[in-house]
């Protein structure tokens, strides 16, 4: 408003300008036709009576010369009329002629033209005054053949001139100043209406409505976007800088309004195991899975639907299934899903494991794709759409699908629930687009994951694989810039988010200190105090290298023998997928290695690798980790790898050395390892001895750098960063949602 009044002042000042040339020009101007007009008039009157004049001057009779310019002064226009002679006396005159105006002066003007011939001839024109008003002096020669006789002067009245020229500047003063009211006038109401607009529009924004006009929709944008930073940052200074389990709750209740969230994995966070006595057990899964994603359902409360697969689930549940978790605490739900033994065989050994799991993971181990599991795979992700649409409590619910279990869920779910928003984190990699089309349903398990508002992975390669098969198999649109895939009208982010642990790990409130812990480990295995120990903690996998670990141990035994008798390996390997044909050969051939490595180095009770080949829960896995002097996790291809991290987490004493597959993606992140190629045995047989030879200063150094990397990047931000992307995500299409109805509204009305 202030803007449009300096317009006005600037528009008004302009106009008075141009309004005052205006005036001198158009005053100039009509002056100047008067002047023409009376010159003309005079010099045709002369012209009419020259012959008469000339007589009677001739004669000088200046009685008839007096009548004579008395005729010509009976003109409305001429006011007295003067006869000079050439020696400039006067001969005649009308009776008021003013006596201002002297023969003798006006000669000076007329005389040099004296000389000229005859019909040439020319006037001296004064404006000048009297008391009547402006008058014009006119002095014409006139001659008699080639003679001059003398000049006649004629006084013109040209007061309506100066009436003409005050009307002109009057209308002139009243146009503009017509003009400039009507200006500013426009100007201030356009600039009223303007700003009650933007006020309106403003107001609209800050209640979270849809903008009208579309030049407000990038201001939106960028005021939603700021808001979000300011609220990141707020948040962030509150808590200090760390993600915890209150933040991450409050960024749910503050980005998503309290809103719950529903988990869905095939792996449930609690198996309740009948025992041989008859009494039930409850069991914590290995899974990498599950350990990252319960301490966040626990922050976040909500359901977590999963196959129930635990031999009491189905008597620990309700008769839908539901069970209050964890035991005494009861802070959230699982809801658990029975499976058909067919439907296991299927969908779980059969299409996840024998099919996806090969197929991503670059291990050398053959994807087997077969048309019956493939149907068993459809039949169980429709399955478990089901249950998400039961368990909702709302239209657009938070649903995170989680791994290569569901790639066809989110499409599923969306079909009954379009305005869900649901984030598919894929916990393993992404195979490049070449490897993908082995899969005769590449493009189904596509568009099935394109079903997601958002799809994670933990590192940007596995998002750029993704992307890269969009483009190769589906007809999609790809926003590069926004690492997006556009289908439909609908767009799905494709982001990377590394996934981590809680911090601090709950399991180390209760573990004894590192020193007992070694102790107490050491006696179990019935190793010496002083013994040198090196832990792998793994699920029976053969993408986890535990075959290329145990032959770098054997290397580091033959090319360092002063470890021999010292050194020992202990690996706690959980059996897994154990029907599946693959698995249960790599059972045996890491048991055979196992066994021939000990039988090359064994001397007295020294055996160089232990094998635990079992289920342990986390304060045993913790024990050994705190137990160690080295940790080697030799992965051939992984994800993120959450043993790596969790042995830095477990190490609070800042003792002990990790050796780091570079296949895993934890390595992009605990760059302070030791690095290693696992197929590389020399190599990694190498890296054992300089972790067996690191000096206490340079483990510490090293571990305190990755435990702080490891207390900021935890699973809380992990979490924090994928739901406040998805309720960003969830303001925008409410707004579109808005903006849609808008639309069909005013296109209707
Ligand atoms: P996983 O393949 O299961 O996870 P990982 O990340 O290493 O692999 O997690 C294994 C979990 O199981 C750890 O919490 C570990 O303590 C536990 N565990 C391992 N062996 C055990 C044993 N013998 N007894 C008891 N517990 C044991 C998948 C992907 C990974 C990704 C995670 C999380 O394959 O790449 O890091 O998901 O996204």
């Amino acid at each position: 408003m202030r803007q449009a009044l300096r317009f006005v002042v600037g528009l008004v000042l302009g106009l008075a300008l141009l309004t005052w040339i205006t005036t001198i020009l158009v005053q100039k101007t009509t002056r100047r036709w008067a002047v023409n007009d009376v010159h003309l008039r005079a010099q045709l009157v002369v012209n009419g009576a020259r012959q008469v004049l000339a007589d009677h001057w001739r004669k000088d009779q200046s009685n008839e010369l007096r009548n004579t310019l008395t005729e010509i002064a009976r003109d409305d226009r001429i006011m007295a009329v003067a006869a000079c002679n050439a020696d400039t006396s006067l001969l005649a005159s009308t009776k008021d002629f003013p006596s201002k105006f002297s023969c003798a002066e006006l000669s000076d003007h007329v005389r040099p033209f004296t000389d000229a011939p005859k019909d040439m001839w020319s006037a001296w024109d004064q404006p000048d005054s009297l008391p009547g008003g402006s008058v014009h002096v006119s002095a014409i020669p006139v001659f008699d053949g080639d003679r001059p006789l003398g000049f006649l002067v004629l006084v013109h009245d040209l007061s309506y001139a100066e009436h003409r020229e005050a009307r002109t500047q009057q209308f002139v003063l009243l146009a503009f100043g017509f003009l400039a009211v009507a200006a500013s006038a426009v100007t201030l109401l356009a600039g009223r209406l303007s700003w009650r607009s933007w006020s309106d529009e403003l107001r609209r924004l800050a209640r979270g409505e849809a903008p009208k006009q579309a030049e407000f929709r990038p201001i939106l944008r960028d005021v939603r976007e700021l808001v979000d930073r300011l609220m990141v940052e707020r948040e962030t200074e509150m808590e200090g800088g760390a993600w915890t389990p209150q933040r991450l709750k409050l960024t749910l209740k503050r980005h998503l309004q309290g809103e719950r969230v529903v988990i869905v994995a095939n792996r449930e966070p609690y198996i309740h195991e009948t025992q041989r006595d008859g009494s039930i057990k409850v069991l914590h899964p290995a899974s990498g899975l599950v350990t990252a994603l319960e301490p966040v359902v626990q922050a976040c409360s909500g359901v977590w639907i999963a196959h129930g697969g635990g031999s009491a689930d189905r008597e620990t549940a309700d008769k839908n299934g539901r069970i209050r978790v964890p035991p005494g605490e009861e802070s959230y739900l699982v809801r658990r899903v029975w499976l058909s033994k067919e439907e296991e065989q299927g969908y779980y050994y059969g299409f996840s494991n024998e099919g996806l799991w090969p197929l991503c993971h670059i291990a050398h181990a053959r994807p087997v794709f077969r048309s019956e599991d493939w149907r068993y795979y459809q039949a169980v992700n429709q399955k478990f759409a089901n249950s998400v649409c039961e368990e909702v409590d709302s239209a657009d619910p938070i649903i995170l699908v989680q791994d290569y279990h569901f790639a066809l869920a989110p499409r599923l779910i969306r079909e009954r629930l379009p305005r869900a928003t649901v984030i598919m984190f894929w916990h393993i990699p992404w195979p490049n687009s070449e490897r993908l089309g082995i899969c005769p349903w590449r493009k189904e398990l596509l568009e099935g994951m394109l079903g997601s508002s958002i799809i994670g992975f933990h590192t940007q390669s596995h998002c750029n694989n993704f992307i890269d098969s969009v483009d190769r198999f589906l007809e999609a649109r790809i926003d590069r810039e926004q690492n997006a895939v556009v289908q439909g009208g609908r767009s799905t982010l494709v982001r990377p988010y590394p996934i981590s642990l809680e911090w601090p790990v709950h399991w180390l409130k209760t573990a004894p200190s590192p020193e007992a812990c070694r102790a107490g480990v050491l006696a179990e295995l019935g190793l010496k105090p002083d013994a040198l120990l090196g832990v792998g903690v793994d699920r029976l996998d053969y993408t986890k290298g535990i075959e290329e670990r145990f032959l770098a141990v054997e290397s580091l035994l033959d090319r360092h023998p002063e470890f021999r008798g010292r050194f020992t390996f202990v690996q706690l390997a959980a059996p897994s997928r154990t029907l599946i044909e693959r698995y249960h050969q790599l059972n045996e051939s890491v048991e055979q290695l196992a066994t021939r490595i000990n039988e090359r180095f064994a001397k007295d009770t020294y055996r160089p690798i232990i094998l635990l080949r079992s289920h342990h829960e986390p304060p045993t896995v913790f024990r050994y980790y705190r137990a160690a002097d080295v940790c080697y996790v030799s992965s051939l291809h992984d994800g993120m790898n959450l043993v790596a991290k969790e042995f830095v987490a477990a190490r609070d004493d800042e003792h002990g050395v990790l050796v780091l597959s570079q296949f895993t993606g934890a390595a992009r992140e605990l760059t302070e390892a030791l690095i290693v190629n696992p197929y590389d045995i020399e190599e990694a047989s190498s890296a054992l001895a300089t972790a067996l030879n690191m000096s206490p200063d340079e483990q510490r150094e090293r571990l305190r750098s990755m435990r702080v990397f490891l207390a900021e990047f935890n699973v809380y931000r992990w979490a924090g960063r994928m739901l406040v992307d998805a309720a960003r995500l969830r303001r925008r299409e409410r707004l579109t949602g808005r903006l849609a109805v808008h639309l069909v509204e005013s296109s209707s009305s």
